[in-house]
């Protein structure tokens, strides 16, 4: 983070958030450029199926769903990472079509620069990248079209698991308003699946997620000043079946004090005290489907991972 604008937004969030009953982070601040790493490093874990999962759909099924889509085609990503998922896509879209136009959306400079340079390997497949919230880059994408072409959105990852359900519909929503009717929504999810499952993907035996769910603390000493001590917080995994949802806490090891300069705040824990740092929340397809088509649009296709439990959904904007 840089600048003093986002260090003060930072500082008010983690403020106000701490104050909260329980204590909460909010999951975006996991995500500096170690945490980045280590997410990478969690998507590459035996016991975190997502990315493999819907890396291996993708590539089984990216020729139906090119073969859905109109044409000419936009196609844009919220949140690209690597850019493995859209360049997997965009190669079987642009098969069938003389040319390809990609948006990229992300607040990440580097997931942007990296996702740009392995798309333009592909002939035909021309590539912008917009550093900016979904909401806003999809405006712009959105407002600069041209003719009646279609348009798809990809948002992949579950990272929809990660807004509370409320939330989940108010921003599929908001997907949908910047939409034409036939406009189309790639969506990939995680499925509700045996608690055990879903414990070993958020604890993982190598200790990666716990390292993940830490860094926020070592974030929060570095950038505002705070003395958290590490070795005095257990990261846990919590799975509540009344919300179908993985919770992420930090969990306090023994009563302390904990003083954040740019917070002008102490948070005192008792032994057992937890923040609350991330929620995955977990759908069932038929669940998933209604949230969606809640929010305007229509079903058209759904591909299962059955091992995984992990879905590929397309809609269309009804
Ligand atoms: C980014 N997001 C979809 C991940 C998830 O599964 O909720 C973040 C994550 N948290 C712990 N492991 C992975």
């Amino acid at each position: 983070m840089s600048g003093t604008t986002a260090v003060s937004t930072f500082a008010a969030d983690v403020a106000r958030d701490l104050a909260l009953s329980p204590r909460q982070l909010q999951s975006k601040y996991l995500y500096d450029r170690l945490g980045s790493r280590l997410f990478e490093a969690i998507c590459r874990l035996p016991w975190y199926t997502i990315t493999r999962a819907e890396l291996g759909l993708l590539f089984r099924h990216a020729a139906e769903v090119a073969a859905e889509l109109p044409d000419p085609l936009t196609l844009t990503e919220l949140g690209p990472g690597d850019g493995e998922k859209i360049a997997l896509l965009a190669a079987a879209l642009v098969r069938d079509r003389s040319a390809l136009a990609t948006h990229l959306i992300d607040i990440s400079q580097s997931a942007l620069d990296q996702t740009e340079r392995r798309l333009g390997r592909y002939e035909g497949v021309s590539v912008v990248g917009h550093r900016a919230s979904y909401e806003e880059g999809l405006r712009r994408v959105a407002k600069g079209r041209n003719g009646d072409g279609g348009l798809l959105v990809l948002f992949l990852g579950s990272n929809l698991g990660n807004f509370d359900r409320s939330a989940a519909g108010e921003f599929l929503r908001a997907i949908r308003d910047t939409l034409r009717p036939g406009d189309a929504l790639l969506l990939g999810a995680d499925l509700v699946k045996p608690e055990p499952d879903l414990i070993l993907a958020y604890d993982d035996p190598l200790g990666v997620t716990a390292a993940f769910n830490k860094n926020v603390l070592l974030r929060i000493n570095r950038e505002l000043g705070g003395d958290f001590d590490l070795s005095a917080f257990a990261h846990r995994a919590v799975f509540d079946p009344a919300e179908s949802r993985v919770e992420m806490r930090l969990v306090s090891l023994r009563r302390q004090r904990v003083r954040i300069g740019a917070c002008a705040t102490t948070v005192d824990f008792e032994e057992g005290d937890f923040i609350w740092t991330e929620s995955s929340y977990k759908y069932g397809a038929p669940a998933l489907r209604r949230l969606v088509e809640g929010a305007g649009f229509a079903c058209r296709r759904q591909w299962l991972d059955p091992e995984a439990q992990f879905a590929l959904t397309l809609f269309f904007a009804a």
